[in-house]
């Protein structure tokens, strides 16, 4: 028998020495340097060592209790995470922010710095991506066994940078420095077949089966990642997939002296997940993004049924114990892949597989616009996916069945049901692949979910309109106030306790302090401080210098035509306008802040991106202006800079086309940060001013059912140009080529769509867009009404914790409970 192993009692402790010696320790053994060499990136990486390790009781912990017990796990599937920096949260939840800080300046470094050197993994576009990083927060959070499921790109959403006012983007390379955040699990790496064919065989009792017979096959690796849930000890688990080749040569192909080829083939197989797609609600229909999304469904599943036999049970009883969410349809194979795995690998019957199938996954629906609706051209899919067409097509065979009995003769409502579309070229409709496949269907907030009835589900929802619902969005507090806003926080638990960090309605208990001029004083300097932080980033950053003094007003999310940048625009202009022609005695000094990335192929939003950036050139250096109008275009924002720009706001833009935004959810943070809302009766802004009462938002424009109307009855844009004396002067400014050097080109693009189709109905929402403005501005001059609203809305934004969307989505779809772990000691997980 080898020695005992003697061990410390405590290897990771949480004390300010204990921390300072797992610095120096992963310095020396991990980094393999010293203080005299080591640069910031050393230490930052020795104390996410440091800080990795403290994750790691709680996490075998939770590994070794959900092992032993195997309870009902949710697997949310998503092709997106954008997870942010992991330090400075999981630093949140594990409750070490502070000993850490202290141990850290002890040392002679400071957090802050350490904390910058992160490189964020953007492996997301925008909302959908960030939700499920909320989501799988809040699901630790509330100690529910879940498994975060996705693709590790090698490269996340493109890193932007503006040149002469253009976008520009450049790669992402995010693991440059390694992941101190992941730890490769290569002994449950799985194999994924892509093309081929499929062939009928006989089983030894004369049954017949399919068999795939694949072009190629390439190897899933899983990459695991720590989900500290906040002050508890669930730890779940992101594994996200990376592809590789299954042989590192073709041997024979090596052989025959084809070296290169043979290495050929295990690029191929690499490039899978090599890049993140960068657009956002607009699908390409390029192979690589179904084979993206075909290999990290086919892993997940897998992965799924591994951990089911190898906790003791059958696949028989596989939607007893796991619920799988489909985030919007680009996961939506897995309902045929699961059919797959159950029929051919686990010779499962149809109708017993197709009934665990349809148990266990639900799907939520995350957009209205056509333009992002996945369907696949059929060849395509079948030179990917045979065995997989042949699925789909015994799916919608049964299930245009079901339709002809509920709908006797209804032949067009059949055609619009299918599963294929068959009105011209062939395709497979993804979104009804997953409502087909799911038990539940979800908008993410109410108006969208009532639309989805109305619009593009009502077929489904006339034929099943018990599996609709809805749960609106939500954000986690632990990022989104605790991390990025400290002093907020500090200044609220002072005020009402800590029990708001997971219970967010309790923040209602702030609404009394609204009537205290001393808390309001402490409200504002709050406030001030964050913009002073927000104006020394955007001086980084752009070097515009801007005065926290001015209020900010803050547009940051994707840029999209439907989101209407280019609305803010023509308030500014407007603004501007006025000041010059000395038609306004007095304008409050304001800073518009615009951030967010453009589709690279999106034309039309990259000229958007250029428009912003001229009129601030223009503006930002007019004397005649004075300083009171400022405009900067923030590069890059991510979820880094959103941290700061959200707690810096005072004015939150939230200006889309009614019916058009889903939910939003950057609308959420930046209500419980205390910023106001000026706001379009879209997504979840319609819940928000609901909740903070129509007196503390400052509403606009049309109503999705009067767009809707405007629509049906022939808008004509032109029209309202030419009535409007105001709106005439500020598009004439652009088209004239005022604010690009005489050009009158560059802009064109923009100015005629306005003018003659104007899809987004600026110009019917532009005067009361204006109105509200300078409601805004009337309001924002007596600071003690703004101050009282701004923390009414902090005070009744408790909705919109993703603790919230979670209850809902555990307790209606999922039937999942908490099960609360406990730490074991360190010595037990050990041996
Ligand atoms: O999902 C968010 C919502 O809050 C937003 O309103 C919504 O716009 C956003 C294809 C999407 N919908 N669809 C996408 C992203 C990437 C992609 O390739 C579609 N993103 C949303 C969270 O519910």
């Amino acid at each position: 028998n080898p020695p005992p192993v003697i061990f410390e009692d405590d290897r990771t402790s949480v004390t300010t020495e204990g921390l300072k010696r797992a610095f120096y320790d992963h310095l020396f053994y991990t980094q393999g340097k010293f203080p005299e060499i080591a640069g910031l990136g050393d230490y930052y990486q020795a104390l996410a060592h440091a800080v990795r390790d403290r994750t790691l009781q709680r996490w075998i912990s939770s590994v070794a209790d959900h092992t032993a017990t195997a309870p009902k796990t949710v697997a949310y599937l998503s092709a997106e995470f954008l997870m942010g920096p992991h330090m400075g949260n999981n630093l949140i939840n594990l409750g070490i922010y502070d000993t850490v800080k202290k141990a850290v300046q002890e040392i002679g470094l400071d957090l802050n710095e350490l904390l910058r050197q992160e490189e964020e993994p953007g492996l997301g576009n925008g909302g959908l991506g960030r939700l499920a990083a909320c989501f799988i927060d809040s699901l630790a959070t509330a100690e529910i066994p879940a498994f975060g499921y996705g693709i590790r790109y090698e490269y996340g959403i493109f890193y932007q940078t503006i040149m002469d006012g253009w976008q520009v983007e450049n790669t992402d390379k995010w693991l440059r420095h390694g992941n101190p955040w992941e730890i490769q699990r290569a002994e449950w790496a799985v194999e994924v077949k892509l093309g081929g064919h499929t062939e009928q065989y006989q089983d030894d009792l004369g049954r017949l089966h399919v068999r795939w017979a694949p072009e190629k096959t390439v190897a899933g690796v899983p990459f695991d990642s720590p989900i500290v849930g906040y002050k508890v000890t669930t730890t779940n688990t992101l594994r996200l997939w990376r592809a590789e080749a299954t042989e590192a040569f073709d041997f024979s192909q090596f052989n025959r002296g084809d070296y290169l080829g043979a290495v050929d083939k295990k690029v191929t197989s690499e490039n899978l997940t090599k890049a993140l797609y960068p657009n956002d609600e607009t699908v390409q229909g390029k192979e690589l993004r179904l084979e993206q999304q075909y290999f990290f469904v086919s892993c997940s599943l897998q992965d799924m049924l591994r951990i089911h036999k190898a906790r003791g049970m059958e696949p028989d009883t596989f939607d007893q114990k796991f619920a799988i969410q489909l985030n919007d349809t680009h996961p939506a194979i897995a309902v045929a892949e699961l059919m797959r795995l159950l029929i051919d690998d686990n010779m499962m019957p149809w109708d017993q597989a197709w009934g665990i199938t349809t148990r266990t996954f639900s799907y939520t629906n995350h957009t209205l616009l056509p333009e992002a609706l996945e369907r696949w051209p059929l060849d395509l899919f079948k030179r990917i996916l045979p065995r997989h067409l042949e699925i789909i097509y015994e799916i919608n065979a049964r299930f245009l069945n079901d339709v002809r009995i509920k709908f006797l003769g209804d032949d067009s409502r059949l055609a619009r049901l299918s599963l294929i579309d068959e009105s011209g070229e062939r395709y497979v409709r993804m979104a009804h692949l997953a409502c087909v496949g799911s038990h539940t269907i979800n908008g993410v907030a109410e108006l969208h979910s009532e639309l989805l009835k109305q619009d593009v589900l009502k077929d489904f929802y006339e034929m099943w309109p018990e599996k609709f619902t809805n749960v609106t969005n939500g954000v986690t507090p632990r990022r989104w106030m605790v991390l990025s806003n400290p002093r907020l926080t500090k200044l609220v638990s002072e005020t009402i306790g800590e029990g708001w960090i997971t219970d967010l309605p309790q923040l209602s208990k702030l609404e009394p302090h609204a009537e205290d001029s001393a808390f309001r004083d402490s409200w504002r300097a709050i406030k001030r401080a964050n913009k002073v932080d927000l104006a020394a980033l955007i001086l980084r950053r752009t070097g515009v210098a801007v005065s926290p003094d001015s209020m900010f007003d803050v547009l940051v999310k994707r840029i999209h035509e439907y989101k209407r940048q280019h609305l803010a625009v023509l308030h500014i202009i407007t603004l501007y306008h006025r000041l010059k022609s000395g038609r306004s005695a007095y304008t409050l000094p304001r800073t518009f802040i615009f951030g967010g990335k453009a589709a690279p192929g999106y034309t039309m939003a990259k000229l958007m991106i250029k428009l912003i950036n001229a009129v601030g050139d223009v503006v930002n250096n007019d004397r005649d202006v004075h300083d009171l109008l400022k405009v900067v275009f923030l590069p890059n924002f991510n979820v880094t800079y959103g941290q700061c720009v959200y707690p810096g706001a005072d004015l939150s833009e939230q200006i889309s086309l009614a019916g058009k935004e889903a939910s939003g959810t950057g609308n959420m943070k930046f209500a419980m940060n205390g910023a106001l809302t000026i706001g379009t009766m879209d997504g979840a802004n319609i819940e928000i001013r609901d909740q903070v009462k129509a007196e503390n938002f400052f509403l606009f424009g049309h109503t999705a059912s009067e767009v809707h109307d405007i629509k049906a009855s022939g808008y004509r844009p032109r029209d309202i140009y030419e009535v409007n004396a105001e709106l005439r002067a500020v598009v004439d400014l652009i088209q004239t080529g005022f604010f690009s050097r005489g050009d009158t080109d560059v802009f064109k693009p923009i100015v005629d769509n306005l003018l003659d189709h104007d899809p987004y109905l600026l110009l019917a929402d532009y005067q009361s867009y204006i109105d509200c403005q300078d409601v805004v501005s009337d309001t924002y001059r007596e600071a003690d009404t703004w101050a009282r609203m701004s923390i009414l809305n902090s005070a009744r934004s408790g909705k919109f914790s993703s603790d919230r969307s979670i209850a809902e989505y555990a307790k209606n779809i999922w039937k999942v409970e908490a099960v609360p772990i406990t730490l074991k000691p360190e010595k037990e997980l050990y041996m």
